[in-house]
């Protein structure tokens, strides 16, 4: 494949991944992913997404993710996606599309919400739709739930919305004087997706109507647990989120968990600093790998006690992250 484009990016989109607090989990709506219940994340600094796009003289989209050139199922995911930006815009020209991340696609640490997220920001620039950021983030939604609170810094929330119009993600709060501590547990690619895994629940967990009706509860409570700056009430709550919402994949039909031995023994250790005085909180996403929640200044002593166990390059330090960012470029392929 000829790369030769990739010398005429001037320009990418960069987007983080955000972890969630409060998880979203099924949906209501497949074609326009509207989810059952609204959700609250923390964006996350460490982990990214950058994406190019160009117009190119070519009859297909190109699109290269990670330097690997996608088939036609990715190219045509991709195709669907920009399609609004192409009618809004009346720009109809084929583009090349070359993203990467900065960290493990597809290990429950969040690349198709800080992927979409990029996606969506550098196709409104480079067809100019000017969206506002409420409409970025419901056409960034149609790509990836979890993709439309990525275009915001800090704690984001994104509210179910009675309607497709009224569901998408705002800006909530700052998230600076916290941290989340990411321990890779296992980087390989996850066997059920998270998509796939929603429907399975959505359409056969006998725990999933109990799972819709406490989740609003929580969005609740855990929004004004952030105004006070609660750390043990935001802790709590946001590990009891987790552990119902990976119940519900338990209670479906056939049964099937996101967790690995390994992933078990992480939220006892999260359990055990706990158990020391350090005020440290898990939360685990469709995959195996454990987030830990804390202050900032706790994060020394946290990280002093986890290296103990794992290793240093097994531990991802990520500090509140930025809403999405357009930024210019001369040379793509030497970005760090
Ligand atoms: C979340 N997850 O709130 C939850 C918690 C995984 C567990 O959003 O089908 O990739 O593309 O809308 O956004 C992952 O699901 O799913 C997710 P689609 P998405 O972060």
């Amino acid at each position: 494949m000829d790369l030769s484009y990739e010398k005429e990016i001037i320009r990418y989109a960069e987007a983080n991944a955000n972890i969630a607090l409060v998880k979203y989990w099924g949906k209501r709506d497949e074609a326009e992913k509207l989810p059952y219940n609204s959700s609250l994340s923390m964006t996350l600094d460490a982990l990214h997404t950058r994406t190019a796009m160009v117009f190119i003289p070519e009859k297909k989209d190109v699109f290269i993710l990670n330097g690997i050139l996608q088939g036609e199922e990715e190219t045509k995911k991709l195709f669907h996606f920009l399609k609004p930006f192409r009618e809004r815009s009346g720009k109809r020209q084929s583009v090349y599309v070359n993203s990467y991340n900065n960290f493990p696609t597809a290990a429950g640490l969040a690349s198709s919400a800080s992927g979409y997220a990029a996606m969506a920001a550098a196709a409104d620039d480079l067809f100019q739709t000017r969206l506002s950021d409420s409409e970025l983030s419901r056409w960034t939604r149609r790509g990836s739930g979890s993709a439309c609170r990525s275009l915001f810094g800090g704690f984001v929330v994104w509210n179910r919305g009675e309607a497709e119009a009224d569901s998408y993600a705002q800006p909530f709060a700052s998230a600076d004087d916290y941290v989340m501590l990411i321990l890779l547990i296992h980087k390989k690619q996850k066997k059920i997706s998270s998509t796939g895994g929603m429907k399975r629940t959505v359409d056969t967990s006998i725990f999933y109507p109990a799972w819709v009706k406490q989740a609003e509860k929580d969005f609740a409570e855990m929004k004004r647990r952030i105004m006070e700056k609660d750390v043990e009430g935001i802790g709590e709550l946001m590990e009891a989120n987790c552990l119902r919402m990976h119940a519900t994949t338990m209670g479906a039909a056939e049964p099937f968990t996101y967790f690995h031995a390994g992933t078990f023994e992480a939220m006892e250790d999260v359990r055990n600093l706990r158990r020391e005085g350090l005020k440290a909180y898990f939360t685990v996403d469709a995959g195996p790998n454990v987030k830990i929640f804390c202050k900032k200044q706790d994060v020394d002593a946290i990280l002093l006690k986890l290296q103990g166990k794992y290793s240093k390059e097994d531990i991802l330090v990520a500090y509140a992250g930025k809403g999405v960012q357009i930024k210019e470029c001369k040379n793509w392929k030497a970005l760090p």
